[in-house]
């Protein structure tokens, strides 16, 4: 392991050795590695349910016994790596690693990573009020190919995430991709502003990954207030959220993040939400400079499936940094999907 640690948004070569602990090496102390070993990795998160699995390479490296796991962590948190170890003469045999990735560092944020969300097609004259076509591709930075092949994320192989620059406005679709690996979706933006476009995609064996682009559009300035407030309340039709974080929040260290919902016409807590795309509910946290992004979901037991229907649903995050973070949490509840947003401030 690179003695500095594992950081999130860097390509990392692990390595690790297999040795005969039934044969002593000739020369050097210890025991015989053992060369030739077809090797195959999975990598998972544990905490995050519903996260695609990445299935990184491996490699041989010069000396016989030593073998290199090629990783890309997509953010902070526990990861587990299962090793299977296809050895000549010998029955396959398994072994489970676990690791603590860091958050990303600063310095690293300009590093060019491995996938890229690349605008295509947009028309300089995209206007506020007039419909037009979002165009996408996920491109390999290294070898500058278009991904066509994706892995299912919560029922869905491309979520479209789109936020004003502000943060304040938001939507959450599903884009249809052609068999060239282009996303569309016609959309009509609502103001003349700037606009963040994440993609949160897992190009097929490679994990989840949120990427980020922007576009430009033209026409009248945003009618919605600009300011980044921070609200612990959030309100879309009759459904309205409290949320609360059941510790204080530590910067790289997990949160439950707890959402209250109750019908605002009744004051009664709204436990008939249903499930969406797989989950009681999807929450996207993003920190003010709109280039960090977390998504996360409840974890599915027992205690949460109790909760929700009292109207508690709890979420697990984690804020890697200093600022503040505008919070949107969308359920589907009385037949449509509703997003309540919140944003709140975690100190240095
Ligand atoms: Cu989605």
């Amino acid at each position: 392991m690179p003695e500095e640690g594992l950081f999130a948004g860097e390509e990392v070569d692990v390595e690790f050795r297999v040795v005969d602990t039934t044969q002593k090496d000739a020369v050097e102390e210890g025991f015989k590695g053992v060369g030739g070993i077809e090797a195959t990795a999975v990598m998972t998160m544990p905490s995050m349910q519903g996260m695609p699995e990445a299935r990184p390479n491996v490699h041989r490296e010069g000396v016989p016994g030593d073998y290199g796991i090629e990783l890309f962590f997509p953010h902070g948190g526990d990861y587990q790596i299962d090793l299977t170890l296809g050895i000549p003469g010998d029955t396959p045999k398994k072994i489970t690693f676990k690791v603590d990735v860091k958050d990303e560092r600063p310095a690293t944020a300009a590093r060019v990573q491995p996938y890229q969300l690349k605008v295509v097609d947009w028309p300089k004259t995209a206007k506020a009020g007039t419909p037009t076509t979002l165009k996408l591709q996920v491109v390999d930075s290294k070898t500058g190919a278009v991904q066509t092949k994706f892995d299912l994320a919560h029922e869905k192989f491309f979520h479209l995430l789109i936020a004003s620059k502000d943060l304040n406005w938001f939507i959450h679709e599903h884009p249809e991709m052609a068999p060239d690996g282009t996303w569309s979706i016609p959309i009509t933006f609502p103001a003349g502003t700037d606009y963040w476009v994440y993609g949160d995609v897992a190009p097929s064996g490679k994990g989840s990954r949120v990427l980020i682009s922007s576009v430009k559009v033209a026409g009248p300035k945003p009618t919605w207030d600009t300011k980044l407030s921070l609200s612990r309340t959030g309100i879309d039709g009759n459904l309205k959220g409290l949320l609360s974080t059941l510790e204080p929040i530590e910067i790289g260290r997990k949160a439950t993040i707890q959402v209250k919902l109750f019908d605002a016409k009744t004051g009664q807590p709204a436990g008939d939400t249903v499930k969406w795309l797989g989950a009681a509910g999807h929450m996207m946290i993003f920190h003010q400079d709109g280039m960090t992004v977390v998504h996360s979901h409840p974890a599915e037991d027992e205690e949460n499936a109790a909760l929700v229907k009292q109207g508690i649903v709890r979420f697990t995050g984690r804020f890697p940094k200093a600022g503040t973070y505008k919070v949107y949490a969308q359920f589907d509840w009385q037949g449509a999907i509703r997003t309540l947003p919140f944003a709140v401030e975690v100190k240095p």
